[in-house]
């Protein structure tokens, strides 16, 4: 068994979130994630998000290539978590390109293309406005 892990706050869930996780499935055999909680994802970006961690990480769970999750408590434990859940590659959008190189001495550490014209920024701004399109 290979398992790959990936992070993410994964909020207004969509295609992007969606295609990023389809393709870290694909390369390997086990896919675990670990969601950021609400109060990290407000230290983080000083905003709460739409839906809760308990909703998030219901939505991620149940789609059929995840197959466990977990809650990010804090940004300075990504090393503890990829060991505590064994994992042999580290996936993360492009977005994030070398920000977690230092993982390389834990496991394997890929980053895949961002999808293009989709953010949970984007739809909070639709969503916040009358306007009706990204
Ligand atoms: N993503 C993507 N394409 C998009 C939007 C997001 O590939 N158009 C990817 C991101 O690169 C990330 C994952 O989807 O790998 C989750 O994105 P976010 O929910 O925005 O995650 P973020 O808040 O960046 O949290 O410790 C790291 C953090 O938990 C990552």
């Amino acid at each position: 068994m290979s398992t790959i892990v990936t992070f993410g706050t994964f909020d207004l869930f969509h295609i992007g979130h969606l295609r990023v996780l389809e393709r870290a499935a694909e390369l390997g055999t086990h896919l675990t994630v670990g969601i950021s909680t609400d109060e990290l994802n407000e230290a983080k970006k000083g905003y709460a998000p739409v839906y809760s961690y308990e909703e998030r990480s219901r939505i991620v769970a149940a789609l059929g290539i995840v197959d466990e999750v977990f809650a990010e408590e804090t940004l300075e434990q990504k090393g503890d978590y990829l060991i505590q859940h064994g994992a042999d590659a580290l996936v993360m959008g492009s977005d994030w390109e070398g920000r977690f190189d230092e993982f390389r001495s834990i496991c394997e550490v890929v980053y895949l293309p961002r999808t293009p014209g989709i953010s949970t920024s984007a739809l909070r701004r639709v969503l916040s406005s009358d306007i009706d399109e990204l």
